[in-house]
């Protein structure tokens, strides 16, 4: 490794020598000094070097050739060049970045950049189309520090609870949620499909004895719409769990997992995400607020919005305002809707005992968008073909699937979280390409 200290190491060191690289973020060239903000991963400093205009005319100044070089050289420099830089750190409480800077001794552009192509005020289009140096932004960056961590938290409730990590195929026989959205590739002789979602296999973890199971990984939907909330492909968190009594024991692992996400990034980043994005990181507390998707509709009706269709799911209008009673209500930025209609539901989800047109099942909403859906799942074989029946399914394409329930299965359960849509509702940002490492959508291939 080339050696060089960290931006956000050097305020620990002492006065004296330091070696740092980084991106030029801007260079004020001024008559008598030059000043540099150089950023690397960890932060940002001022590098400063008295400009040496022109040669001593006596030629007698000891270096007067060097330094004139390097005056050249930092004038020079484009925005965005990767340079490395020996020089003396000097901590000086006068300076804005960090109290300290670096009086530059040599430096050497390792990699020079072309002017740049976008600005902070481009289009999001444009800043997709050159999502590299969009990410070197301190606030995109943040986002996947942000993403690391709560990640990183989640991981640490499964492992703690003994729950296994999964990776299951993205290349698929047949449709794991509806056949709409199905994305067909060719495959040798014959077509495989791009997995919608683990579903099957995370259940199918369950037969084989795992206990629980959780992944993070992609999901495909052929979903043509251009919304701020859906992507062709994104990373979807799932668990799946053992011996439940009912969906309600998805929900308190769904809501330890978030309190553990939230708390986790509220300590490491809440700061940050205050002074770049201006946003509080609020630790849900439990248990979340719950409310029967039809009990729901009725509120947001009683409040001047009828949700346009009377037998299916909240529309993105009817999210906002039910997160927006909620929160007037209760505090609370969550609201799990629950007993969705077994119509609007797929034919895995239980459906309850004693009135079969409701089902064990629930959507998550956060801050006015879904960004979950759980249920428990029927385990009783014959139950579950009578349900694919019900939704107009070949039982004989399920086979596989419906195999899984013949050899002794626990009741179970899970639930599916978009990644992207956490992180957008968490820093308030309007879309999930903000909030995707690189968007894939009905238009967008690259990068
Ligand atoms: P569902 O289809 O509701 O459920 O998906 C679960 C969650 O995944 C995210 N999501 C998406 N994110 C971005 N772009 C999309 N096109 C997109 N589609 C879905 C959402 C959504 O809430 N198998 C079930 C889950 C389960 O029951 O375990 C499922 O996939 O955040």
């Amino acid at each position: 490794m080339t050696s060089r200290t960290l931006i956000k190491d050097i305020a620990a060191q002492p006065d004296g020598p330091v070696t740092v690289a980084g991106w030029v973020e801007t260079v004020r060239d001024q008559k008598k000094v030059q000043f540099v903000i150089l950023r690397d991963e960890s932060g940002a400093a001022q590098l400063v070097n008295p400009a040496t205009r022109e040669l001593d005319p006596e030629g007698v100044s000891v270096g007067a050739a060097e330094a004139l070089a390097l005056t050249e050289s930092i004038s020079a420099l484009t925005h965005g060049s990767f340079v490395k830089v020996t020089g003396q750190l000097k901590h000086d409480e006068r300076v804005k970045l960090g109290g300290l800077e670096v009086k530059v001794g040599t430096l050497e552009v390792v990699s020079g950049a072309l002017e740049t192509p976008i600005a902070a005020d481009s289009s999001l289009d444009k800043r997709l189309d050159w999502r590299f140096l969009d990410l070197r932004q301190p606030k995109q960056n943040l986002i996947f520090r942000v993403q690391t961590t709560f990640l990183h938290a989640l991981r640490g409730v499964w492992i703690e609870k003994g729950l296994i990590e999964i990776q299951t195929p993205k290349l698929m026989a047949s449709a794991s949620e509806s056949r709409a959205e199905l994305f067909e590739v060719d495959y040798f002789e014959g077509k495989a499909y791009l997995a919608q979602s683990p579903q099957f296999f995370k259940q199918m973890a369950q037969s084989a004895g795992f206990g629980g199971v959780f992944e993070v990984g992609p999901a495909f939907r052929a979903d043509p719409s251009f919304t701020s909330r859906h992507a062709t492909e994104f990373t979807s968190i799932d668990t799946e769990i053992s011996w439940i009594d009912s969906h309600e024991d998805v929900m308190a692992l769904h809501e330890e997992l978030l309190v553990a996400g939230f708390q986790a990034v509220a300590d490491k980043h809440g700061d940050e995400i205050r002074e770049l994005f201006g946003v509080e990181v609020t630790v849900p507390s439990r248990p979340f607020p719950r409310i029967p998707l039809a009990e729901a509709k009725q509120i947001v009706a009683d409040h001047g919005y009828v949700v346009p269709r009377a037998d299916a799911d909240m529309d993105p209008e009817g999210e906002r305002r039910i997160s927006e009673y909620v929160k007037e209500t209760y505090g609370h930025e969550f609201v799990f809707l629950t007993d969705y209609a077994s119509s609007i539901r797929p034919f895995y989800h239980m459906r309850h005992e004693g009135d079969p047109s409701l089902t064990n099942s629930y959507d998550l909403i956060f801050n006015g968008v879904e960004i979950s859906t759980g249920a428990q799942r029927e385990h009783r074989v014959d139950v579950l073909v009578e349900q694919a029946r019900d939704k107009g399914m070949d039982p004989e394409e399920l086979e596989f699937y419906l195999d899984f329930f013949r050899y002794g299965v626990p009741p179970h359960g899970g639930f599916g979280m978009g990644l992207a849509r956490v992180l957008m509702l968490m820093l308030h940002e309007h879309s999930i390409r903000e909030t995707t490492y690189l968007f894939r959508g009905p238009t967008h291939l690259l990068p």
